[in-house]
């Protein structure tokens, strides 16, 4: 019979410890174990023997195989610590994200220039004490309409181009698509006591299609209510904002009588320009360009939205946004204003690091 001692030492374990060294992977190093000291593995069956062996036999034998065991999971153990270690630098490196890079090229996006200078207009109206307001894009037809002095059938109704929503079948109330910020106006001062001082930027819409209209387009209008408020704080107001807005000094403007039927009496506001070298100069030149309408609430609105017209007057404007992107920037064509072509943002957009603000420059 072969000793017990003996067969320990038949069991060649240097083989092991070369296999748990030379494992790279912890996979390698999981093989190398199992053959070691795993259920199957020939030092296990030894022990599992041991009880078959003389009692002086079994003591030592004993003692070896544990020892040998306790040894060879050690050195699995380090192994172990030395692989993950690795492990984890490689994972580390291989996953590793450069946050000091900046953004790809083709990925970056940018502000649309009509939503540039509606920041540029909020900006500065701000600066001048005017609040934002909001409201809705579908509304009825006393926001939109009646409250303003359109008196009904009026063909003015008409010249909104408007689009009507299906009538509702238990009311047939036809709901609108603003074609107008004014409807927001209408609701601040039925829901504000004066004085008031709001501007309302927004969405509108008109079916209107052609080279200088799209049937949607966004509005900046404005509202100012108070006592003893007349044309005067009409013109310095919009003669200040224009120049701010176009960054020269101050602007040469004219006030064309106009008709509304919210406004009484009402203007169209043109400022002097030279249009002669294809670009656009200001302040020189004989060509006047619109800019705005504007004009004294109409006593009959002020009347519809609670305001007493003898306590309070105010006045209004309103401009086209898109129309006073593209001559601020040069944007020679309306309809890719639209298109959200992505060369054409890359061209006309601003980096959305370059919020308009009036202390530091707009633009
Ligand atoms: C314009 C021109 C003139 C205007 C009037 C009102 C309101 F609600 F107070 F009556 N809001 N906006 C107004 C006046 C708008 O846009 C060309």
């Amino acid at each position: 019979m072969v000793s017990a001692r003996n067969s320990i030492a038949h069991l060649n374990l240097g083989r092991h410890f070369d296999a748990i060294q030379q494992a790279t992977k912890s996979i390698e190093l999981a093989a190398a174990k199992t053959a070691a000291i795993g259920k199957s593995s020939e030092l296990s069956q030894a022990l599992r023997s041991l009880g078959s062996l003389p009692a002086d036999e079994r003591r030592e034998t004993s003692k070896a195989a544990n020892t040998a065991q306790s040894l060879i999971s050690a050195v699995i153990k380090a192994r172990e610590v030395e692989l993950e270690g690795a492990e984890l630098d490689a994972r580390l490196q291989a996953e590793h994200v450069d946050l000091t890079l900046p953004a790809r090229p083709r990925r970056k996006g940018s502000v649309h220039p009509t939503m540039q200078v509606m920041d540029e207009m909020i900006a500065l109206f701000a600066d001048m004490g005017f609040a934002v307001a909001e409201g809705p894009d579908i509304e009825d037809d006393f926001h939109n309409f009646t409250a303003l002095n359109f008196p009904p059938k009026h063909p003015a109704r008409e010249m909104h181009d408007t689009f009507f929503l299906r009538p509702d079948p238990e009311t047939g109330e036809r709901k609108v698509l603003r074609t107008h910020t004014s409807p927001v106006q209408v609701r601040t001062m039925m829901t504000q006591k004066p004085p008031i001082r709001i501007i309302a930027p927004g969405r509108t819409f008109r079916k209107d299609s052609d080279a200088t209209h799209t049937p949607m387009f966004h509005q900046v209008e404005g509202l100012v209510i108070d006592r003893d408020i007349h044309m005067g704080h009409l013109k310095w107001t919009l003669e200040t904002f224009v120049a701010r807005f176009f960054e020269v000094d101050g602007v040469d403007a004219r006030f064309r009588p106009h008709h509304f039927p919210f406004t009484e009496p009402s203007a169209e506001m043109d400022i002097r320009c030279d249009r002669s070298g294809g670009e656009l100069k200001l302040n020189t030149g004989d060509s006047w360009m619109e800019i705005l309408g504007c004009g004294m609430v109409h006593p009959n609105v002020l009347r519809n939205c609670g305001i007493d017209p003898d306590e309070y007057q105010g006045f209004a404007f309103g401009m086209g946004v898109d129309r006073l992107a593209m001559l601020k920037y040069g944007i020679p064509d309306l309809r890719p204003m639209f298109e959200a072509d992505t060369r054409w943002l890359a061209h006309y957009g601003f980096s959305a690091f370059a919020a308009p603000n009036p202390a530091s420059g707009l633009s």
